[in-house]
């Protein structure tokens, strides 16, 4: 029997993956916090409940822990809203937002994304994700969100 090989792929748990996912969030909650200092998006007043709620994006779908959110991290953030692209729109999608050119999204471009003044449509996708999470309908029957009706 092979003996169980422990690389980047096992993302099942264990110490390993535990101290990568804290080191994450230490890295993003500096930038959040340099964030609120710097004044860059003091306009928002409850910035901070905001970094607070990118972060937590930002860390479910960084599948792998790479620090960037590639075409498959993408992919799969869009699957879990219930959107589901392609490759190339996926590409097309990052380019709107990919300030370095990586082809990847790091923490700072998601937030410049989400507070940023330009448009794009993964920023479309996700406000609306957030804001149909906001109110629940007291009645139970929330309206139906038509995720057909967005670019
Ligand atoms: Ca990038």
């Amino acid at each position: 029997m092979p003996s169980t090989v422990l690389d980047k792929n096992d993302y099942q748990g264990g110490a390993k993956w535990g101290k990568v996912k804290t080191e994450q969030a230490k890295k993003i909650d500096e930038i959040n916090r340099d964030l609120i200092d710097a004044e860059t998006y003091k306009e928002y007043e409850d910035l901070e409940e905001r970094l607070s709620t990118f972060k937590t994006q930002f860390m479910e779908y960084d599948t792998d822990d790479s620090g960037d959110l590639d075409p498959t991290d993408v992919a799969y953030m869009l699957e879990k809203l219930g959107k589901n692209k392609n490759i190339l729109e996926i590409k097309k999608m990052i380019a709107q937002v990919d300030l370095d050119g990586t082809g990847t999204i790091n923490y700072h471009e998601y937030v410049q994304m989400m507070l940023g003044k330009k448009n794009s449509i993964l920023r479309i996708i996700l406000m609306f994700e957030e804001k149909s999470k906001e109110k629940p309908g007291p009645s139970g029957v929330a309206p139906v969100k038509r995720f057909e009706d967005l670019p």
